[in-house]
C-alpha cells in the first residue's frame, strides 16, 4: 500500500460529475469574491515579487499547455521559471534505445526563452515514465545506457538549462533506495554515476536531486540528507534538492523551513519544485482560505531560507492539473481556478513573497574606474525590512549595465544584471567588466560569457539581443568566491 501522499497515489472519493461542477461554481464564486476584495493584488506579479527578492516563480508547462492562450498567458504574465511537465523525460527523449527526439522538450525551451523565462530540466533518472526497453536491458548495460542517455539530452539542452532534475524521486517512504533497474545495476553508485555524466555534460546546470515527501523532517528525507552529505563530502557535483511539495490542504509539515534548511547547510540550493495543494472536492470557502495559508506557509519557508532559489507550482490552473486524473474526488490545487481567477493562494503566495526577508543588493556601481571589493552581507534569516534595489543609472551610451548580488554564501554568490537601452533600441549588446579579487563564473543564463583571466565579456543570448529604447534585459550568473560589484561597461554594435 503506497502511503496517502504518493503522488501516483490514488486516494479513495466520489467520482467526479454533479459533485465536480459545485465544486468549480464554489471555486468561481470564491474566486471573483477574493478578486473584488483585493483589488490592489494586481499591482504586482507572482516573477516580480520573487526577482524582487532574488528567487523565481515557476511553473510547469506541457506541450499541451502551450495550445491553450489563456493558460500560457497567463503563465507568461506571472512566472519566470518553466519545467516541462513530461517533454523531457526518458520515454519522451529516447522512447527506443539510441534514438533521440528532443522535438517536445525544444518546444518548452522555445516558448520559455521567447519569455525571457528560465527552464528547471526534468528529469534524467527515474524509475517512472521510463521506457520498458531500459528496464529490460542486462543489467551489465545499464550503466552505459544511462550515461549515454544523460551525455545525450544534457548536451543537446546544455546553456538552455538552468537546472537538472538528474535523480527524481529516489527513495521509498522508509527511506530505502527503491529498488529499480537502475539500483539493482550500480547499487546506491548510480546516483553519483548520474551526477558526474550530467556535469560532464553541461558543467553550468545546477544538479539536483528531487523527490516528494521528503518536505518534512522524516525517515525519507534524513535518508536523503545523509546521501547528499555523503555526496558533497565526497566531492560529487550535486548542487540542489528539489522539494516536490504535493500537499494536501492544511498538511504542510511544520518542519518544512528547518528541513530545508539543514540541506542548505550542506552548501546546496534547495527549491519548492511542483507545489500543488489539493482539496477534497467540492472545495468550500475555508478550506480555499486554508489553501491561502498552505501557500502563503510554503512561500514563507523559502523565503527564510537563503540558499531557497525559488518555488515552482506544479502547473497553472485547476483545469489543467494531473491531481484529479490521480486522486478521484480531489482537485482545485493551484492557484487559479479553472476560470483563470486567482485564489486566495495567489494573492497568499504574493504576500508571503513580499513580506521575506530581502536579500541585499549591491551598492550602485561607483562612477569612477575604481573596482571595488565589497562582500554583500549574507541575507537575513528572519525577516527584516526589504531594501530597495539601486536606482537605475542614466544611460549615456547605446546601453548601461547595473550589477545588484541577490544572494551570497560563504564562498559564492549569485548575482543579477539589468541591460537597458539608451534612447534608441539596441540590436545586440556586449557587458564588460574585471573581476577584482580572483572570482570566476560557476554558471550563467541568459548571456554567452568569455572569459580571459580576470577580464570578462558577457553578450546576449540568442533571444535577448534585442532591447527597446529605454527597456531592459537581465542576465544572471553564479560565481565563486567574495561577492564583488566591479564597474561594469555595455556597448552595443
Ligand atoms: O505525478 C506528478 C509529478 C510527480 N513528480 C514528478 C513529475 O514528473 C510528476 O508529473 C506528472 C505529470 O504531471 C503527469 O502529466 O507525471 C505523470 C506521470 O508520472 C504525468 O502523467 C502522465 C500520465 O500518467 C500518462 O498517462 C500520460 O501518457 O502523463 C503522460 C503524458 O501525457
Amino acid at each position: 500500500m503506497k502511503p496517502p501522499n504518493h503522488p501516483m497515489d490514488r486516494s479513495g472519493g466520489r467520482a467526479c460529475g454533479p459533485a465536480a461542477v459545485v465544486a468549480a461554481v464554489v471555486t468561481a464564486v470564491t474566486a471573483v469574491a477574493v478578486g473584488l476584495a483585493m483589488p490592489a493584488q494586481a499591482a504586482s506579479t507572482l516573477k516580480a515579487s520573487a526577482e524582487a527578492k532574488g528567487r523565481y516563480f515557476g511553473t510547469a508547462l506541457t506541450r499541451g499547455d502551450l495550445g491553450i492562450s489563456a493558460e500560457v498567458n497567463l503563465a507568461a504574465a506571472q512566472f519566470d521559471m518553466v519545467t516541462p511537465g513530461n517533454e523531457m523525460k526518458w520515454d519522451a527523449t529516447e522512447s527506443s534505445r539510441g534514438s533521440f527526439n528532443f522535438g517536445s522538450g525544444d518546444q518548452i525551451v522555445s516558448f520559455a526563452q521567447s519569455h525571457g523565462m528560465r527552464v528547471r530540466g526534468h528529469t534524467l533518472v527515474w524509475h517512472n515514465q521510463l521506457p520498458s526497453w531500459v528496464s529490460s536491458l542486462p543489467l551489465n548495460q545499464v550503466q552505459s545506457a544511462m550515461e549515454n542517455h544523460i551525455t545525450n539530452e544534457a548536451t543537446h539542452y546544455k546553456g538552455k538549462v538552468y537546472s537538472w532534475d538528474v535523480v527524481n524521486e529516489p527513495y521509498n517512504e522508509d527511506g530505502t533506495l527503491r529498488q529499480d533497474v537502475f539500483y539493482k545495476a550500480m547499487g546506491a553508485d548510480y546516483i553519483a554515476n548520474a551526477l558526474r555524466a550530467a556535469h560532464a555534460a553541461d558543467p553550468n546546470a545546477k544538479l539536483y536531486i528531487n523527490d516528494y515527501n521528503i518536505e518534512g523532517t522524516n525517515a525519507k528525507s534524513n535518508a536523503l540528507y545523509s546521501l547528499a552529505q555523503s555526496l558533497v563530502s565526497r566531492g560529487v557535483p550535486l548542487h540542489g534538492i528539489g522539494f516536490e511539495s504535493h500537499f494536501i490542504v492544511g498538511q504542510v509539515p511544520s518542519s518544512l523551513q528547518a528541513n530545508m534548511q539543514r540541506f542548505a547547510n550542506l552548501g546546496l540550493d534547495v527549491a519548492i519544485t511542483e507545489l500543488d495543494d489539493r482539496i477534497p472536492m467540492p472545495a468550500d470557502s475555508s478550506e480555499l482560505q486554508q489553501q491561502g495559508t498552505d501557500y502563503g506557509k510554503v512561500v514563507s519557508a523559502c523565503m527564510a531560507v537563503s540558499r531557497c532559489v525559488g518555488v515552482s507550482q506544479w502547473g497553472v490552473d485547476d483545469g489543467h492539473t494531473w491531481i484529479p486524473g490521480t486522486f478521484p474526488g480531489y482537485g482545485a490545487p493551484m492557484m487559479w481556478d479553472s476560470g483563470y481567477q486567482p485564489k486566495p493562494a495567489y494573492t497568499a503566495a504574493l504576500n508571503a513573497l513580499d513580506s521575506g526577508p530581502g536579500t541585499s543588493p549591491s551598492p550602485t556601481p561607483p562612477v569612477s574606474p575604481s573596482p571595488s571589493v565589497s562582500p554583500s552581507p549574507t541575507p537575513p534569516v528572519s525577516p527584516s525590512p526589504w531594501v530597495s534595489p539601486s536606482p537605475t543609472p542614466p544611460v549615456t551610451g547605446s546601453c548601461s549595465a547595473t550589477l545588484t548580488t541577490v544572494n551570497s554564501w560563504p564562498g559564492g554568490f549569485q548575482s543579477e544584471v539589468t541591460v537597458r537601452a539608451g534612447g534608441s533600441a539596441v540590436d545586440g549588446w556586449t557587458v564588460k567588466w574585471t573581476w577584482p579579487g580572483g572570482q570566476t563564473f560557476s554558471s550563467l543564463w541568459n548571456g554567452t560569457q568569455s572569459v580571459s583571466g580576470s577580464s570578462v565579456t558577457v553578450r546576449n543570448a540568442a533571444y535577448n539581443g534585442s532591447i527597446a529604447a529605454g527597456a531592459s534585459t537581465t542576465f544572471g550568473f553564479t560565481a565563486n568566491g567574495t561577492a564583488a560589484t566591479p564597474t561594469l561597461t555595455c556597448t552595443s554594435p
